[in-house]
Parts: structure tokens; C-alpha cells; sequence
């Protein structure tokens, strides 16, 4: 069996609002994961045009995430932090896998269903092929762990089912040009920690977005401590005071995602939290809980504000990123292109 460099890879869209599920879910995991691998934290600005975007608002919220990124303890020196569109051989191979996955594998796909809606035929190209790209993202690192939240679960079994089948169509080639029986890793995705799906704060059955039109159903990292506090005051519970144990969450999705949140922001599980505010009403809990999110992302958004205020250095961290990310991501094309079979000549 082939082995492969343990390597994390893993992306957020500049699709602006970037919000507490995606630094829970998503950030937080980033952070943690640089003590014991090397990582890859891509902005992925190529997969945030699926949907229209604004030129200048996409290019604002590029340099948001990275800022957000660097303010949540990403060290963009040791490991690497850039944009996507700035390496080419992500749409290289996303073309080459475009060819490799079926169309019933992306029909099956919920997220484009769910973006899609009934406008299907109005969607863009890139929308209904987005899984393609981000199997390439994964891939031409040849990474072999990616932290995501569970929303990302059905995309990254097809970047295990492209893997798989390019193993397997060009194995012969994979063999003959010396990698063993395997190019490509079957990516293990992370979906572990206690934020995996951080719920609206109006609906405890949807999922906290960036695309839903409240300003209420999202804490954002840009919020500022009054906005916590209102959003927090306004969150959508039920009228009983909060269970003792977690069984008691049962069919109680409001109080079952703010005792979540509560948890993931104090680093403790829902258990220690019912145990400490078991039998209170959600108005005194809704108080400690908006203080502990003010007191844990404050500090974020303010270091976001700093380095927001000098683009120009941001831009030299994703330049810098982009030069190591693309001598990575050329040698897997480079192999790929041979592995496939098309000529890569040198002028005489
Ligand atoms: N609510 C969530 N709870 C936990 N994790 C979440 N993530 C997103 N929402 C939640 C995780 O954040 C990472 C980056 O997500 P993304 O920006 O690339 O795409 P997304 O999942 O489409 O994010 P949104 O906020 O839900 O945007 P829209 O509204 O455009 O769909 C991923 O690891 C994701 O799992």
C-alpha cells in the first residue's frame, strides 16, 4: 500500500457574514490542528463565485477570512495560508476530475439541491460541479486529513470516490510511473469536536449560514459586544427553564444548540454546562451566555479590525502562502499529467 505524508487541508468561502459556526466548527479545529500536523488553510475564493459575487466585496471578504484566520491563532509562517485562485493547479485537476466523476454522483449531491432550489436550471455550472473543485483542493496536496463541519460530510465522500476512481482507472499508469498502487489518499474527514453543526439562533432546526437573510440567526466575527449581547438576547428558546441533564434537550433544538454553543465557546461539554445552569431560565442564561461570547470573540474581532487596517500585508501573507501552496500543488499536477498520459514537452 502506498503510504502518504500525514497533510490537513481545509477551506472557507469569502462569501462574507463568516460566522461563529465556522470559526466553532471549522477555525477553532485549524488552530488545534497545526500542533500536530502540517496544515493548508485555503480562502476559497474560486468556490465563492458559484454564486454571484461582488468584485470588490469578494476581494474585502478574501482579506476578512484571512484576517480571521490569523486572529484565531493560525500561524501563517509555519504553516501555509493563501487564496485559491492564486494556484492554478486547483482548476487544472478540477478539470481532470470534472472527467473522472459521474453525473450521478453530483446529482446526488444535497448542498447543490438545497442552493439550487427551484431555480435549478438558473444555476451556475460551477455551482453543480463545485464538489469537483474542492476534491482538487484536497487532492493536490494529496492531503490526508480535512477538518470540516458535518455540513461538508457528503462532499468529502466523493473526494474519497474520485480519489478511489482515479486510483483505480489510471492504476496501471500510477504503477508504471513509479507511485506505487495508489496517487491519491483516501482523505479521512474530521468532523469531530463540540460544534460540528452550529444552528441558527431564530431556528434551531437550520443551520447557522452566512446566506441566511436574518442578521439574527448568525453571530458574526465582526459583531461587536452590543450586537452579541442583542443577538444572544434575541435568540429563538422555549418557554421552560433549562434541563439539568442532556436528555433532557430531547426535542428541544433552541435550547439544545444555545447549551452547544455555550459548551463550545467554554471548551467544556453540555453536560458540565447543564450541571452549572440546570433549573435557570433562559433569560439568566441567555445573560452568561452572551458575556462568555463577548469575552471569547471580542479579542478575535478586534485583532481582525487591526490587521484589516494594513491590506497590503495581508496580501503579502497570501502571496507568500501562494508560492509555497503552488510548488506543492505543481508536482502533483506535473505527476497527474503524466499519470494521464498528456505530453509535457520542453522546448528544445
Ligand atoms: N453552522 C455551522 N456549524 C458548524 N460548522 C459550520 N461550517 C459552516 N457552517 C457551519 C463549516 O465552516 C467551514 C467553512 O464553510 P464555508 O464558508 O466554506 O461554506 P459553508 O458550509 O457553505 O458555510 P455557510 O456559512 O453555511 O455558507 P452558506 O450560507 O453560503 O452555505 C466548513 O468546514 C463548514 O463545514
Amino acid at each position: 500500500m502506498t503510504r502518504f505524508a500525514s497533510r490537513v487541508f481545509s477551506g472557507v468561502q469569502p462569501t462574507g457574514n463568516l460566522h461563529l459556526g465556522n470559526y466553532l466548527g471549522a477555525i477553532t479545529r485549524f488552530v488545534e490542528m497545526q500542533k500536530t500536523h502540517n496544515c493548508i488553510y485555503c480562502v476559497v475564493d474560486m468556490h465563492a463565485i458559484t454564486v454571484w459575487q461582488d468584485p470588490a466585496e469578494l476581494a474585502h471578504n478574501t482579506r476578512e477570512v484571512t484576517a480571521a484566520f490569523i486572529a484565531a491563532g493560525i500561524d501563517p509562517q509555519a504553516h501555509i495560508v493563501f487564496n485559491q485562485s492564486q494556484v492554478a493547479a486547483h482548476a487544472e485537476l478540477a478539470w481532470i476530475f470534472n472527467c473522472v466523476a459521474r453525473m450521478g454522483w453530483l446529482n446526488r449531491m444535497t448542498q447543490f439541491k438545497e442552493k439550487a432550489g427551484k431555480y435549478r436550471e438558473n444555476a451556475s455550472v460551477g455551482l453543480f460541479a463545485y464538489p469537483t473543485l474542492m476534491a482538487s483542493d484536497i487532492l493536490v496536496y494529496r492531503a490526508t486529513h480535512v477538518p470540516v463541519g458535518e455540513d461538508q460530510k457528503q462532499h468529502l465522500e466523493l473526494a474519497r470516490d474520485i480519489a478511489a476512481k482515479f486510483n483505480h482507472d489510471y492504476g496501471k499508469s500510477i504503477a508504471d510511473h513509479g507511485f506505487g498502487d495508489a496517487f491519491f489518499p483516501l482523505t479521512e474527514p474530521l468532523i469531530t469536536g463540540p460544534a460540528t453543526r452550529i444552528m441558527s439562533l431564530r431556528d434551531g432546526t437550520k443551520k447557522m449560514s452566512k446566506s441566511d437573510p436574518s442578521d439574527y440567526s448568525r453571530i458574526t466575527l465582526t459583531d461587536d459586544a452590543d450586537a452579541i449581547a442583542l443577538k444572544v438576547r434575541k435568540a429563538r428558546t422555549d418557554p421552560e427553564p433549562l434541563p439539568s441533564d442532556v436528555d433532557g434537550l430531547k426535542g428541544r433544538a433552541e435550547a439544545d444548540n444555545l447549551v452547544g454553543i455555550y459548551a463550545a465557546l467554554a471548551e467544556t461539554g453540555k453536560a458540565d454546562v447543564l450541571r452549572d445552569h440546570g433549573g435557570s431560565q433562559f433569560s439568566a442564561f441567555k445573560l452568561a451566555l452572551a458575556e462568555l461570547a463577548v469575552a471569547r470573540m471580542a479579542p478575535i474581532a478586534e485583532e481582525m479590525r487591526r490587521l484589516l487596517a494594513d491590506p497590503a500585508h495581508i496580501d503579502s501573507v497570501l502571496a507568500d502562502g501562494a508560492e509555497r501552496a503552488r510548488s506543492i500543488a505543481q508536482d502533483t499536477i506535473d505527476s497527474v499529467k503524466d499519470v494521464v498520459g498528456f505530453v509535457r514537452g520542453r522546448s528544445a
